[in-house]
């Protein structure tokens, strides 16, 4: 029979668990070594279980969600990153572009955030995105807009030399809210050279982010997993993203985006639940000065996801609603969840759902 240590709640099969979890019970800032040895573990019952003690110091029973819709308003991209399913060339006969009222009609009232995310387009303007931003906090004053990821802020510099500070200081005149945390994939030169030919480096990544924090836009972050990084490599972004939030304060959350295999096949298969659920709970562990962490449930599953809520989760995204980028790549969760399934998902794990803006101001508690 093999030996179980229980030491102050948690049961530990794996020994060399329990210094980590003197650390985090005394306060303790994590290293890369007890990030590596989360991640490497097969006791991820333990792991989960500091994820989760972690989770209910930051914010106690609590789980969010956010009413939202995603719009992507092409999928015409100059870039062919050797893991997006979603780019396609001008003239592909499934290359799309939304007009700004097709944008309008796909919003309603009862929103709380809209998250806008595309393709780098060759030739639309960088006055179209400021226009789109306009009409929609003119039409939907009460919907947060959440738009642009630090790719595409770079990518209006080097297609319409409009330099990060003046777009975002213009996107922000026209009323966005906040960023998401799309494009970072992995601070890794190695990936970014074999997966990522032209894109935004990683430093330009954080640049950006770090900028708009100085300018009061709050963003997120992201890592993209289960593909050709190694565990090192997920560490050393994490930490890279921890120190970033030192500097400048700005992320609100963290969402690790799993890896869809799609047609672009980099591995032959999904990482396993088990390495998702770690890779939430090493999040929740490490990022000790990032609020939330997202159990994202579009590219998880919504039975992953929910086990997510369990392991250092506390936030399970939105309803979403034609997400098309997990879905390019085969994603087999919904296009959208209704409020009611959210709060379900929520409550069968234990938790208590909290309904929010995209600034995660508390909107409604279902406590009961
Ligand atoms: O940056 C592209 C990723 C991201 C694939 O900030 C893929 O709240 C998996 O960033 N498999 C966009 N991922 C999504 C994103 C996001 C999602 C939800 C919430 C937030 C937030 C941000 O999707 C891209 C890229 O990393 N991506 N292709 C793929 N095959």
């Amino acid at each position: 029979m093999e030996r179980v240590l229980s030491v102050d709640g948690i049961q530990f099969q794996d020994e060399t668990l329990i210094p980590v979890w003197e650390k985090v019970q005394a306060g303790d800032r994590l290293g890369h070594a007890d990030g590596l040895k989360l991640l490497q573990t097969s006791d991820f019952p333990a792991v989960g279980k500091m994820g989760d003690w972690k989770k209910k110091q930051v914010s106690d029973n609590k789980v969010y969600f956010v009413l939202n819709r995603h719009v992507n308003p092409t999928n015409i991209c100059v870039l062919s990153c050797t893991f997006c399913d979603f780019a396609k060339n001008p003239g592909d006969p499934d290359a799309y572009e939304l007009s700004i009222d097709d944008i309008l009609d796909s919003l309603d009232e009862d929103m709380h955030e809209v998250h806008i995310v595309g393709g780098h387009h060759p030739t639309w303007p960088f006055e179209y995105y400021e226009d789109m931003v306009k009409a929609i906090a003119a039409k939907y004053p009460t919907i947060d807009i959440k738009g642009f990821t630090a790719a595409e802020i770079d990518y209006f510099w080097r297609r319409w030399k409009i330099d990060p500070e003046e777009s975002l200081s213009r996107l922000k005149a026209a009323g966005l809210k906040s960023m998401p945390g799309g494009g970072a994939e992995v601070f890794s030169e190695r990936v970014h050279a074999e997966l990522l030919p032209g894109k935004s480096s990683s430093s330009r990544w954080i640049e950006i982010h770090q900028m708009a924090h100085g300018m009061g836009i709050k963003t997120n972050c992201t890592l993209l997993y289960g593909h050709i990084e190694t565990f090192e490599e997920r560490m050393d972004h994490f930490i890279k993203l921890r120190e970033t939030q030192d500097e400048s304060g700005g992320f609100l959350a963290f969402i690790p985006l799993q890896y869809q295999v799609g047609f672009t096949k980099l591995v032959p298969r999904h990482t396993p639940p088990m390495d998702d659920l770690k890779t939430i709970a090493a999040a929740r562990l490490m990022l000790d000065n990032i609020p939330h962490i997202k159990s994202y449930w579009v590219m998880l599953g919504e039975g992953v996801a929910s086990l997510g809520l369990n392991f250092g989760a506390d936030d399970l995204d939105g309803t979403i609603g034609k997400e098309r980028i997990a879905h390019a790549a085969q994603a087999d969760s919904p296009a959208g969840l209704a409020r009611q399934k959210m709060i379900r998902l929520i409550h069968d794990a234990g938790r208590v759902p909290v309904e929010r803006d995209a600034l995660y101001n508390e909107i409604k508690i279902y406590d009961n």
